[in-house]
């Protein structure tokens, strides 16, 4: 028989005390994310975790699936409000079906640089976190992408060449992107872009040098044109339900964690930008910043789409455009 002593212990076991003299079961959370191992934003997810672990001496432990592996990108904030999955790792932008706010940092030409995408984020930050507390989600950080550019298999010299290409989305704003130009938009996550590649899905594609070294496009692809459109974030997520579940010191590691990663994240993303399209130019791509006609025709498309924006989000939306442009 197990007398109330022996239920005692074994319940102690699987406690941790915190600092606080409170009790805390250890934690074991998932974390899926969309981008590979050894992708800057997944390497500083696991720094995150690590992180977390040593201030909670523990007692939280992120477990990261990346690539896609436990949720597919484009699942993974449907899996964190349902609660399959604690926190994980989003592309906000892939929501702005949503919520047009959730689409304002990939609209191209509007916020072209790292320091136009934090003031960008600066002003939409509140808003953006308040639409997603409403479905039960915290945010705990952001970090940018690298400049978005197009890679193509075939040179471009102006729009008209991106005629019928197939184009490669992985948001609403680059399938809006591909229909202006007359491209035909297929969405493909970044996961299974270097397949789609290889099958001849697609073969046109606006991202960052960081997703096209990561998907090794120079096998099929030997275009890229640095046109410096927009900086996507990733956002990582957290159940609100979950992180209510932990005591206050964990909540305290968690959320500290967070703003050193955001920090971090920001200036690696920065820093490996030239790096990346070093790598692009040694695995014999040619590396320019496109043809004047081109970046002119984009940046037409771009103001037609911060007009549109505006339209969606009315007197919101152009207080957010009126602060950014100040
Ligand atoms: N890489 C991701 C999103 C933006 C980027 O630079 C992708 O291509 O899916």
């Amino acid at each position: 028989m197990v007398t109330m002593k022996q239920w005692a212990v074994a319940g102690l076991a699987a406690t941790v005390l915190s600092s606080a003299g409170q009790v805390m079961a250890q934690q074991k959370w998932d974390m899926p994310t969309g981008y590979p191992a050894a992708n800057f934003h997944t390497e500083n997810i696991h720094q995150f975790a690590k992180d977390v672990d040593q201030a909670t001496a523990g007692k939280l432990k992120i477990t990261v699936h990346d690539g896609g592996s436990l949720f597919k990108a484009n699942e993974i904030k449907r899996s964190v409000q349902g609660g399959q999955a604690q926190i994980g790792e989003i592309i906000i932008s892939g929501y702005s079906n949503e919520n047009p706010l959730f689409g304002l940092d990939s609209i191209p030409f509007l916020a072209t640089s790292y320091t136009e995408a934090q003031k960008l984020w600066s002003i939409s930050r509140a808003a953006t976190e308040a639409a997603l507390a409403k479905q039960g989600i915290k945010v705990l950080y952001s970090v940018a992408w690298p400049p978005q550019g197009i890679f193509s298999a075939k040179p471009i010299q102006t729009v008209a060449d991106l005629k019928g290409v197939k184009w490669r989305a992985y948001n609403p704003n680059t399938s809006r992107i591909a229909q202006l130009v007359g491209a035909q938009p297929v969405t493909v996550q970044a996961a299974e872009l270097t397949q789609a590649l290889a099958t001849g899905a697609v073969t046109t594609f606006m991202t960052s040098g960081a997703t096209g070294y990561d998907s090794k496009v120079w096998e099929q692809v030997k275009y890229y044109y640095d046109v410096s459109a927009w900086l996507p974030k990733n956002l990582v997520i957290v159940s609100q339900k979950a992180f209510d579940g932990l005591d206050k010191p964990a909540q305290a590691a968690l959320t500290k964690a967070a703003v050193d990663a955001e920090a971090r994240g920001w200036k690696v993303s920065a820093e490996k930008n030239g790096w990346y399209l070093d790598q692009l130019r040694k695995n014999g791509m040619t590396v320019d910043a496109g043809s004047p006609a081109l970046r002119a025709e984009l940046k037409k498309i771009g103001d037609s789409m911060v007009a549109d924006w505006i339209k969606q989000t009315g007197a919101d939306g152009q207080a957010i455009i009126s602060a950014f442009q100040k």
